[in-house]
């Protein structure tokens, strides 16, 4: 950074900034993570200066030997990390980001108005997946594009109903089935849902964004010998860039719309189908963290982000939070806080004041809004990777328990709430000073 802050010390000023919260706070959203600085170094290189359309060796410009060679690297990592043969796979690591993945297999593998069945937002769903309001409002691209159908969990265990997902499936007959999503703590049964989907004559796309890096460390069941195409971010538990990868089987099997591939169809339909250049700098990143995620130092890494959530949430039960679907098997714990008298956002503001970083979010059970739901939710991939167990997971359970007692009938309109918080920022300050004591004893990956 010192170039840049000589060149553009405004700029540089900002990135400092945000690289002393993410080393003074306690990032517990379950989507963030820390990557290392091999990442780091692969994405901020030059090969963000070439243009690359097209696929490794059929390209659309020429000089393209070395980004061939990185997408190719990346291509074999990602089958080889997940055991998968080449013969029988194929990998995308171009698209930008999980929606725009997701969006690149709709489009690939559907006609406009083809329907779809994918789980509910406010359950735990993503917007990638299909999203409109209960007022019909289609507030995300796929939603205007398919015809969306949707299945919950089961209001009392908040866990999937898969004999409801299947009569729900019977019932309109989709297209397309997807499983995977933001929010939902419990392993997802992949043979089921591809039973459910084949049944109906459906495609099953598993979308395993969150799971990515729990998935390849074999902490978590794998969807691949069941579903069609899996989508993945690269950025979360599989501590990589942000970026993409769709794998898809070679043949489709289902001959809904032909024979050929679902890999060609999607490698179309990312480009030229929804992008122009790839980002070589992010596709470099993913093969920097595909190598670190073959690791038998990243295997337990896994294994402790799991063990983190389920003490967490643990700890976080015995105080009395309702725990949505009793608890987790990942990396990510849901909280409804409807009995703690707070919202999401009033709790997460609260946190924000004592250096404890997490998201407001909806739940099953949801009253409110996306924007101000009545749920919150934490994860443990960032601060595994600094190397927390289960002692300062203990220790952050008591924080929010003492900041949930804080907050605990506040007015909930943020206006009011604020002037009342207010007058708690000589505790919340207390526990923010403790936050900083404990986090500067663990070293942030890439940074420190
Ligand atoms: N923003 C991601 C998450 O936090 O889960 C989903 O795209």
């Amino acid at each position: 950074m010192t170039m840049l802050h000589e060149h553009d010390n405004e700029l540089a000023t900002l990135i400092s900034q945000e690289q002393e919260r993410q080393k003074l706070q306690l990032q517990l959203i379950p989507s963030e993570n820390y990557v290392s600085k091999n990442v780091l170094e692969a994405v901020g290189s030059v090969v963000m200066n070439k243009y690359s359309e097209g696929q490794p060796r059929k390209r659309y410009y020429q000089g393209n030997d070395n980004i061939d060679g990185i997408e190719l690297l990346a291509k074999k990592r990602a089958l080889e990390l997940y055991g998968l043969d080449p013969e029988e796979w194929d990998v995308n690591v171009q698209a930008v980001t999980g929606s725009v993945a997701n969006l690149a297999v709709l489009s690939a593998l559907l006609e406009p108005g083809d329907r779809i069945l994918s789980m509910y937002l406010y359950d735990g769903g993503h917007l990638s997946h299909g999203w409109q309001l209960p007022d019909g409002k289609k507030v995300s691209f796929s939603s205007r594009i398919f015809d969306v159908s949707y299945y919950q969990v089961d209001k009392q265990s908040e866990r999937f109903d898969y004999n409801e997902i299947e009569r729900i499936a019977q019932e309109v007959k989709p297209k397309l089935i997807i499983s995977g999503g933001t929010a939902y703590p419990p392993e997802i049964d992949y043979e089921r849902m591809a039973h459910i989907a084949h049944e109906v004559g459906a495609y099953y796309l598993s979308d395993i964004a969150h799971e990515a890096g729990l998935v390849a460390a074999g902490v978590n069941a794998a969807p691949f010998p069941y579903a069609d195409v899996v989508t993945m971010t690269t950025r979360k538990t599989l501590r990589g860039p942000v970026g993409a990868m769709i794998f898809s089987r070679r043949e489709d099997n289902q001959s809904y719309h032909s024979r050929e591939g679902f890999n060609d169809r999607i490698n179309r339909a990312v480009f030229p189908g929804l992008q122009g250049g790839p980002m070589n700098h992010s596709i470099a990143g993913i093969a920097a963290c595909l190598k670190e995620a073959s690791t038998n130092e990243f295997r337990s890494y896994a294994k402790q982000v799991v063990s983190n959530a389920i003490f967490l949430a643990s700890e976080l039960d015995g105080y009395g939070f309702h725990i949505v679907s009793g608890g987790t098997e990942k990396h990510l714990i849901l909280i409804d806080l409807q009995n703690k008298n707070t919202r999401g956002r009033n709790f997460a503001i609260a946190l924000e004041e004592a250096n404890i970083i997490t998201n407001a979010n909806t739940h099953p059970n949801e009253q409110g809004s996306p924007f101000y739901p009545s749920g919150l939710r934490l994860g443990t991939p960032a601060v595994t990777s600094r190397g927390m167990k289960e002692p300062e997971m203990e220790k952050i359970a008591s924080w929010i328990n003492t900041i949930g007692g804080i907050v605990n009938g506040m007015p909930l309109k943020l206006g009011e709430f604020s002037k009342e918080l207010e007058k708690e920022k000589t505790t919340l300050h207390q526990i923010a000073h403790e936050v900083a004591q404990m986090t500067a004893n663990f070293p942030v990956p890439g940074i420190d």
